[in-house]
């Protein structure tokens, strides 16, 4: 299958880009390094050593022995989205390049606005070009198990059954998102799921849990093939930054109680979970949601989990308890549902504990790097604007 990934150079577009590869897909891949400024801009880079991009194709073309394709562009940029999917006739699209970040939406107006207009602008330019080029063509849309926020009931996968004064409908679960990014999702899906139903698109609304790990695949990453791995308190997510802490002895930041519960998904299985959603689309101007998680953690345990692992490592870790810079709920009811991707054949790949230790030991190399930037572990960014430790 042609597959067109946009955001390829991130850190699931290029462990995607080889896992589609090494299956036999032709893969080409739009970026234009976003992701490298945001971290830089935070002052920060990725734990793992990146490649550059011609260092990445050079080496993609050895290891699978095909090209891939690559356009540096804006998404937004709808003559040239355009252009592309015409000379190229992708069968698939995965939209992977968005702005993905809560902490960096919420710094101020200007993050908020930027957060929302480039992710609704970029999907929105996506639909629209596939109405004009490639209509059968088959998008997975990357949302976010944040968009539902954590309800007091069980969450449904995407739509449920609901009856009301008398009368019954299917109709999408509502969303209740906890930051500008998080809603920036929410918009995106609702246009979607409207697209499909206008243009008779087909979609994959994947709400995929927090990702972690640093391999896509059981070996490790061939010479420029790594994929990033980001620890700053934006662009890291939790498990990645306990992992980086642990491995250059800082104690591990606990939000408040850490009683927030949240889906958790590692990396290659998330690889595992956007391939069968590709292998299997969907009918023609169906909308289909799928909630993409392995398992559900409490922050607390998961640093208990982590420094575990650490221990058996021989690396001895506290973990401490931070006033929490977010709002959000730190104990709560969370049982969110998830079928259609174990129907179609998803089976979790390893155990918590092993992918944790592979991290770890992963990680020891970088130790250089994560302790010269180490003053991006703890947060600054808080939910009430205001900029403080
Ligand atoms: N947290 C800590 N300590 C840390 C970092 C985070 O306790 O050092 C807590 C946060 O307070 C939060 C939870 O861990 O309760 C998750 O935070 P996160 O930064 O790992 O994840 P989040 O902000 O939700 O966003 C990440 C990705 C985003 C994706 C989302 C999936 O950055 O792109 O959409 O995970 S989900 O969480 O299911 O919405």
């Amino acid at each position: 299958m042609k597959i067109l990934i946009a955001g390829v150079d991130g850190y699931l577009g290029w462990a995607l880009a080889q896992h589609l590869a090494a299956r036999g897909h032709d893969v080409g891949g739009i970026d234009n390094f976003f992701r490298r400024r945001w971290v830089a801009e935070m002052g920060s880079c990725s734990a793992l050593p990146i490649a550059s991009m011609p260092e990445r194709i050079s080496a993609f073309a050895r290891t699978f022995d095909k090209q891939l394709s690559f356009w540096n562009l804006d998404l937004r940029s709808f003559d040239d989205v355009r252009e592309i999917l015409k000379s190229w006739s992708p069968q698939a699209i995965v939209h992977l390049g968005e702005c993905p970040s809560a902490p960096y939406s919420m710094i101020d107006a200007e993050h908020a606005i930027f957060t929302q207009t480039n992710n609704v602008a970029s999907t929105l330019t996506l639909l629209f070009a596939m109405r004009d080029v490639c209509p059968e063509a088959h998008l997975v849309k990357l949302g976010t198990m944040g968009e539902y926020g954590t309800p007091n009931v069980p969450i449904a996968e995407g739509f449920f059954e609901i009856e009301y004064r008398g009368r019954t409908d299917r109709m999408p679960f509502p969303k209740n998102a906890g930051s500008w990014y998080h809603w920036s999702k929410v918009h995106d899906s609702n246009n979607v799921m409207f697209a499909c139903g206008l243009w008779k698109l087909r979609a994959t609304d994947v709400m995929q849990g927090v990702v972690f790990g640093t391999r896509a695949a059981d070996a490790a990453p061939k010479e420029h093939m790594s994929t990033r791995l980001d620890f700053d308190q934006a662009f890291g997510t939790a498990i990645n930054r306990f992992c980086c802490q642990a491995v250059i002895g800082h104690p591990l930041t606990v939000y408040g109680g850490g009683g927030q519960r949240r889906t958790f998904l590692p990396l290659r299985d998330s690889m595992q979970c956007l391939t069968i959603a590709l292998e299997n689309p969907p009918e023609p101007g169906e909308y289909r949601v799928f909630n993409q998680f392995e398992s559900v953690h409490d922050l607390l345990s998961l640093a208990h989990m982590v420094r575990a692992a650490a221990r058996e490592l021989g690396i001895s870790v506290e973990i401490i308890s931070l006033d929490n810079p977010r709002v959000e709920r730190e104990n709560h009811y969370y049982q969110p549902e998830r079928r259609r991707l174990t129907d179609l054949g998803y089976r979790p790949s390893c155990d918590l504990r092993t992918e944790l230790k592979t991290a770890l030991v992963d990680l020891t190399p970088c130790r250089a790097t994560i302790e010269k930037y180490k003053q991006v572990l703890l947060p600054d960014i808080r939910w009430d604007g205001v900029r403080s430790f």
